[in-house]
């Protein structure tokens, strides 16, 4: 396991690399994450410097961060379309498929994903799998479908665990619940993405299978989407 600090410059490379894609009059989505953080860091340099550009964020955290680093944000009920979302992933596989979610906030990524011209996904080498679901996947759930949804995720074959910090549970942007569902390595993600979004109560899931269009893994572009 490579140590720690050759990974989280592995995350700044990445967010660097995609960064110095945006171009002056862009709207851009920000993700949420560590690797995330590196890229509001670099844009907010990048502001600094004179670039023209405003953004939507992807949570209130990201929201907050993009701020207090100069960056004129809007607010995304009030967008469209943006021309390139930054974000970060759990597991990445070969063909681009990611999981997303252990920062919580996978409903408002993935609606911006989709509302985005290009993805620009930053990651490390320790995200990379041959095969998703070697970490849990996380369902957004609202509150009061919870042991409805928690016994059919089980139903579906996964070990559904209420995501709790300090004794509570963790809320999503939205007031959700979190459940990360432990499903071990998933042969047919798209037919279970289908699943997830067929049952009443789930409001996301961290199935990310054909948003990406390019990973950014160190200071380069490593793969793009054959579209
Ligand atoms: C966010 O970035 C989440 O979807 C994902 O869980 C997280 C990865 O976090 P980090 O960049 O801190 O590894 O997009």
């Amino acid at each position: 396991m490579a140590s720690l600090s050759p990974l989280i410059d592995q995350k700044r490379r990445a967010a660097e690399a995609a960064v110095a894609e945006i171009e002056p009059g862009m709207l851009v989505g920000l993700g949420t994450g560590s690797t995330a953080a590196f890229a509001i860091a670099a844009l907010g340099r990048r502001v600094a410097g004179g670039l023209a550009v405003r953004a939507v964020a992807t949570s209130l955290a990201t929201e907050a961060a993009a701020v207090a680093a100069g960056i004129a944000m809007l607010d995304f009920a009030d967008v469209a379309a943006v021309d390139l979302v930054i974000d970060g992933a759990d597991e990445v596989d070969p063909a681009l498929r990611a999981i997303k979610g252990a920062g919580g906030a996978l409903l408002r990524e993935k609606i911006v994903a989709e509302s985005a011209g290009r993805m620009l996904c930053i990651i490390d080498d320790s995200k990379r799998v041959s095969q998703l679901g070697r970490g849990p996947l996380p369902v957004e759930v609202l509150p009061f479908a919870r042991r409805f949804v928690t016994d059919r995720l089980a139903a579906l074959g996964c070990e559904p665990v209420l995501r709790v910090r300090a004794g509570a549970p963790v809320l999503s942007d939205q007031g959700n619940l979190l459940i990360d569902c432990r499903f071990g390595p998933i042969d047919a993600p798209a037919a279970l993405a289908d699943q997830l979004a067929a049952l009443p109560g789930v409001m996301g899931h961290g199935l990310f299978l054909r948003e990406i269009d390019f990973l950014f893994c160190g200071g380069e572009l490593r793969q793009e989407r054959d579209r």
